[in-house]
């Protein structure tokens, strides 16, 4: 009797644990916290790289997501003490004399209008130049500077399968420059668009053709892809030509442009020779070349051009608008072969603006930029509101809105400039973080903010800060990208390089000293120099390790002389023997236990010695 009842008993109140489990179990999947959505267990690694400007400072910064760990700062356009970017001979060749850039907007490269994670690219605003790196190594291989362009901003936006990387003129310029009146602003200035071809196997970027354009501040760009492919689409403020007090002169007119360019059109006036070559390029006249470009008027002072991943939509995010203008491709076909259109700047026709645009979605203050999901939604910054708006696209509701914090620039879906949105987060770069993180003295830094909008409303998850000073961002699946973990030392070609200790040696050609060395744990060969004053001394270093993670250091006392050498890697730094006296040098890249044991020292002899 006892038995039986107690195996009842059992059975009774099994069934509610097991169903109180179950449910358990339901509830967690369906709603996990914002915690357990962004936490990435230690020793697991993110699914998200995303690639975050860095502004003035001339960097890109790498994040995981998504954590929001910061995993690596990319010098470009400005040195890196501790890597030695900007003080070896290879890097400073690269950098081209300059020790600054303004990087603004990195672009991955595209297959079939997809990132394929072979190469980012980044604009510098500053001094008119596109930077490429290598996402094999994740280092600067090159930077281009574009002839004619006066502050590069509408750059680089990547065509669809990177056929060409854009630049535009944000400040323009005499072009080409030379020394005229400022007040003849409006004569003898001009905006230059530019098409940069990328080679399809190496890599290398050419100034392939640039068109002239009327002094307009051209701001963003996009290119068209799907039904709009052999289109890009830059915005541009200041159609008020204004050169003195911008901020007013320039945001009179209720609309400026959109510049629709049909580059493969340009393509053929460039092969028949339609062109006149300026420092170098070859440059497009549209007052002379008809059909290559035409204005899509557009409220106002927009700043986001951003083409929807099926190419139909050109979306502009008037800045100073409470609405952002949705411009149909196949209606601006149409209007241009009506011919309909509202006058012409500098041989440009200028669309009616009923004829092309198809919605205007109010968003709210302040639309900056345009990302878009996997689901037909869009998504927009608004810099005055302080907000993301979700909208869909063919209704063109607005359908959720989420504050960030604070005063948001530009936002990054996954794969969100493509034609295959993948989803799941938008992340927002904030100007501002007001007191969001511990303080540090008067400048804080800027913010990130991960939102989910996998769910019919935006969720909120995390804040990170970011180093100065994401414009751009853009996210790619982890799985796309697999770097060299180490320099195979049989592959290594450099004309410096040595791969053994028995190759090391000095040679000497009058007052110019090459040392072939060696960093190996814990030791480099050869450690005892001697030289003599006024000596152009060439350190050509090869790290002889095939490991995984062991980079060596070389830094020289008294001098500013430290890079970093990577597993199998020779890098080439000068150094000149200024001063007689003794230098000591070290790794300066914690190696080994025997690491603060690497070191050498270097002898300058007096010239009057001898
Ligand atoms: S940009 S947010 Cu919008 Cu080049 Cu600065
Ligand atoms: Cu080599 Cu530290």
């Amino acid at each position: 009797m006892r038995l039986i009842n107690c195996g009842k008993i059992m059975r009774l109140l099994s069934l509610p644990l097991l169903v109180g489990f179950l449910g358990l179990l339901f509830a967690c999947k369906g709603g996990q916290s914002p915690a357990e959505k962004v936490y990435v267990p230690p020793g697991k690694l993110d699914s998200y790289y995303a690639f975050l400007s860095g502004g003035h400072s001339g960097q890109i910064g790498v994040f995981g997501l998504p954590s929001g760990r910061l995993i690596k700062m990319i010098p470009v356009f400005a040195p890196d003490v501790a890597i030695g970017w900007g003080i070896d001979e290879g890097s400073k060749e690269i950098m081209g004399g300059y020790i600054w850039g303004d990087a603004h907007h990195p672009a991955l490269s595209e297959t079939n209008g997809d990132y394929d994670g072979r190469w980012l690219f980044i604009n510098d605003t500053a001094n008119g130049r596109i930077a490429r790196i290598d996402l094999k190594d994740f280092v600067t291989k090159e930077i281009i500077t574009l002839p004619n362009v006066g502050g590069n901003h509408a750059s680089p936006f990547v065509t669809p399968n990177t056929e060409y990387l854009v630049g535009a003129t944000r400040f323009s310029i005499p072009v080409p420059n030379r020394d005229v009146p400022i007040e003849t602003y409006k004569e003898n200035f001009n905006g230059v668009i530019a098409f940069v071809s990328v080679d399809k196997d190496t890599g290398h970027m050419e100034n392939a053709f640039q068109i002239l354009m009327p002094p307009f501040d051209y701001d963003l760009a996009d290119a068209g892809k799907r039904v709009s492919y052999g289109w890009a689409f830059f915005s541009c403020y200041n159609s008020e030509e204004a050169y003195k007090d911008l901020e007013v002169e320039a945001s009179q007119k209720d609309r400026d442009f959109i510049a629709a360019v049909n580059w493969k059109a340009a393509e053929e006036a460039i092969k028949e020779g339609k062109y006149k070559e300026i420092n170098g390029v070859k440059v497009i006249d549209p007052q002379e070349v008809k059909g290559i470009v035409y204005f899509l008027p557009t409220p106002k002072s927009p700043h986001g051009s951003d083409v929807t991943p099926d190419g139909k939509y050109i979306v502009g995010g008037g800045k100073l608008a409470a609405v952002v203008t949705v411009h149909g491709f196949e209606k601006m076909q149409e209007a241009i072969k009506k011919g309909d259109f509202d006058g012409e700047v500098m041989g440009i026709p200028i669309l009616k603006y009923e004829s092309v645009r198809v919605a205007e979605v109010p968003v709210g203050l302040g639309p900056l930029h345009t990302q878009f999901d996997d689901q037909g939604y869009a998504y927009t910054s608004l810099f005055v509101d302080s907000a993301i708006a979700k909208w869909k696209l063919g209704t063109w509701e607005v359908v959720d809105k989420i504050p960030v914090y604070y005063n948001i620039g530009h936002l990054a879906a996954i794969h969100g400039d493509t034609v295959k949105p993948r989803g799941k987060f938008v992340l927002a770069m904030n100007k501002i973080a007001k007191g969001r993180y511990l303080p540090v003295g008067p400048s804080h830094p800027e913010s990130a903010q991960l939102i989910d909008i996998s769910g019919k409303k935006m969720e909120m998850l995390l804040d990170f800060p970011t180093p100065v000073e994401p414009h751009y961002g853009q996210i790619i699946d982890a799985t796309l990208i697999k770097p060299e973990l180490v320099y195979p030392l049989d592959q290594n070609k450099d004309p410096y390089a040595i791969k053994s200790a028995d190759q090391a040696r000095v040679e000497r050609n009058g007052n110019r000293v090459d040392v072939y060395m060696i960093a190996i744990r814990s030791h480099f060969t050869p450690n005892i120099l001697k030289f003599e004053e006024g000596d152009n001394v060439y350190f050509h270093i090869t790290n002889l390790e095939q490991d995984v993670d062991i980079t060596h250091g070389f830094g020289i006392n008294f001098s500013n002389v430290d890079m970093q050498i990577e597993p199998g890697e020779t890098k080439t730094v000068k150094w000149v023997a200024e001063k007689p006296g003794i230098y000591p040098f070290y790794c300066t890249n914690f190696c080994s236990a025997l690491h603060q044991e690497m070191q050498g020292y270097i002898e300058v002899a007096s010239k009057n010695s001898k």
